[in-house]
């Protein structure tokens, strides 16, 4: 039977502002499978996204939904969670909002474990404004910004997303929406912080203006630079390995989740408060 996409949009909202073949929309799908193979209550979820395409995000999912302001996704959504320890909170950001203007917030949600499911959507450009460089782009690539080519080195996302001690990292391309779908549902498993980074296109923005001149070549393109985890780890050339993404999970450990942490401090301080007595608040003043 065919999946029932229009339980889970707004569907007033169609057709989406995405271009034409943009991995947005099949990052959606992947999401929205994921979230009933979950058997969570739409009302419980909460998407938090940032600015930019893959901001639109909240806008067409039905649920409980912030479109918040450029890189404060994780503020947002720690704030949330924090108020709301049982809702399940998914935050969905691009490379530009996630790793630059956003990329302290987001080394802080790692670094905390707070229990966010986090969605990097990195299709290695600026979109939304027309393609300036970021903090994923490819060196040598044409930007707007860099249009003798770009001369930054690149950030490995999920490689940062472990330096800062998320507890759960994984990367997958959108190229196969099944697989992500997957590990979608293994992320949104984990209790902790789940940074995916999800591989997608943008080929009117990267593609067409880096000699890729149509989405199918923008998506050939990210799987020549993706290989599964164990193939990778089997590459001998360090060269090649250092310019092919592996991915699948890349981590996944136990670790103290921080709205536990912070519900034993209330707890706490609850506690300490109903052992003052009226008499001892008259004797400190
Ligand atoms: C404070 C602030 N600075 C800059 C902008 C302009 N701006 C909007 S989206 C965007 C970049 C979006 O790129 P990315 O996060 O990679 O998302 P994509 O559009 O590729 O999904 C920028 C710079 C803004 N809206 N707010």
């Amino acid at each position: 039977m065919a999946f029932n996409y229009d339980k889970y949009l707004r569907v007033n909202k169609m057709p989406t502002l995405w271009c034409w073949g943009c991995g947005d929309g099949v990052i959606l799908k992947a999401t929205i499978r994921a979230i009933e193979k979950m058997g969570w209550d739409m009302d419980n979820v909460c998407v938090v996204s940032g600015i930019g395409c893959s901001g639109r995000f909240s806008s067409y999912i039905d649920c409980n939904t912030v479109h918040t302001t450029h890189g404060r996704t994780v503020a947002y959504a720690t704030g949330v969670k924090l108020a709301k320890p049982h809702a399940n909170v998914i935050v969905v950001a691009g490379d530009g909002d996630g790793l630059a203007i956003g990329g302290n917030h987001t080394i802080h949600g790692c670094r905390r474990n707070i229990d966010l499911n986090f969605i990097l959507i990195n299709n290695f450009i600026y979109g939304l404004t027309n393609s300036q460089t970021s903090p994923t782009t490819p060196r040598g690539f044409w930007t707007v910004s860099q249009k003798n080519g770009n001369i930054d080195p690149t950030f490995n996302a999920s490689n940062l997303a472990i330096g800062a001690g998320a507890s759960f990292v994984a990367r997958e391309a959108m190229t196969d929406p099944k697989k992500l779908e997957k590990i979608l549902v293994k992320a949104f498993s984990h209790k902790g912080f789940s940074f995916i980074e999800v591989l997608s296109n943008c080929h009117i923005n990267l593609g067409r203006k880096n000699k890729m001149l149509s989405a199918m070549d923008n998506l050939k393109w990210i799987d020549d630079i993706t290989l599964p985890l164990k193939k990778w780890e089997a590459l001998e050339d360090e060269v090649e390995k250092e310019n092919i993404l592996p991915t699948g999970v890349l981590r996944e450990v136990e670790q103290e989740e921080y709205c536990d942490m912070y519900k034993e401090i209330q707890m706490a301080a609850q506690g300490q408060r109903a052992k003052i007595t009226q008499a001892d608040f008259e004797k400190k003043i």
